[in-house]
């Protein structure tokens, strides 16, 4: 990795930064081996492209590939360990006064990696709900369907996650819009700030006042305007910026 060097006044910012918020997408996974949004899918899944599957009409179309591609996605999480940048963000919390972390993400990564408060905008890939009733179904019969059924209704179930032309969760949302206005600096890591509500957070930041530091290889419709735009990976930057601020062994 190219030597990244930190700015002072950026040290000095986050050092005394009483609120903190972080926005992260499926870059700070890919170093755990989770492909991103933007990698072109792999073996089977090659021929479809996830805005394709990630909808309701596509489920309802071909309910049993939507629901194996979520179960192949659940299968390789599940494998995965949460990485260098996952650590950093949980170290970060405990650091800060007040530090919201605000994920894109459908793996549960940052909670397995032991970070506390985590808002999910899209859901969780690991909880499943009923397509008719929308509730949240923990168990149901294998009757070697798929998809599975509601034990209540016989619906279809879901992976209870935001799909395409799907409202985000309302709670949610408006709990990480609030800590996005008040926050002394706003972190965006791994997103290629494409997919809304969510891109529009770093956006409300800048306009809230908030230092907003990028982190990312490759620049994004938000580099311009992000007062850092630290170029390179989630799970080598974090740990670099942690050490610049409270010193400690760098990677870790
Ligand atoms: C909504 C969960 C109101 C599911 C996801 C037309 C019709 C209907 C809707 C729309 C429309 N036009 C616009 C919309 C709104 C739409 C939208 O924004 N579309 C985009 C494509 C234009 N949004 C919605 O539909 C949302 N709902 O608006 O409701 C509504 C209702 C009806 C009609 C209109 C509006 C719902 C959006 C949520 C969709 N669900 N995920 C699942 O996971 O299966 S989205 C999914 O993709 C992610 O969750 C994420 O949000 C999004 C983008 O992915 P990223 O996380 O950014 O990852 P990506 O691969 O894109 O980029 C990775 C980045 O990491 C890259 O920049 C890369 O450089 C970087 N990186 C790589 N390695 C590293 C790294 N960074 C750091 N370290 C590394 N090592």
């Amino acid at each position: 990795m190219t030597a990244l060097t930190i700015s002072p006044d950026l040290a000095t910012t986050l050092r005394n930064a009483r609120r903190v918020a972080a926005l992260t997408g499926a870059g700070i996974s890919a170093e755990s081996g989770v492909p991103t949004f933007r990698d072109a899918q792999t073996g089977l899944w090659a021929q479809y492209r996830p805005e394709e599957l990630a909808t309701p009409e596509a489920f309802q179309r071909h309910p049993q590939l939507v629901w194996d591609w979520y179960a192949w996605r659940r299968n390789l999480v599940a494998k995965a360990e949460p990485n260098a940048g996952h650590r950093a963000l949980v170290e970060l919390e405990q650091r800060v006064p007040a530090f919201t972390l605000i994920t894109q993400n459908v793996d549960g990564l940052h909670r397995r990696a032991g970070s506390r408060r985590v808002l999910e905008l899209h859901g969780n890939l690991f909880r499943t709900r009923c397509f008719a009733e929308g509730i949240v179904v923990d168990n149901w019969a294998n009757t070697g369907g798929v998809p599975p059924r509601c034990p209540h209704c016989g619906a279809w179930l879901r992976p209870d996650v935001v799909w395409f032309g799907e409202m985000l969760p309302e709670a949610v949302l408006r709990e990480a819009e609030e800590a996005t206005v008040r926050c002394d600096v706003f972190f965006s890591i791994g997103t290629s700030t494409l997919v809304y509500p969510a891109a529009e957070l770093p956006f409300a930041a800048l306009r809230g006042g908030a230092t907003v530091v990028e982190i990312n290889p490759q620049p994004t419709p938000l580099s311009q305007q992000a007062h850092y735009s630290l170029r390179g990976a989630a799970g080598e930057v974090l740990p670099t910026l942690l050490a610049a601020v409270w010193g400690r062994g760098g990677a870790d």
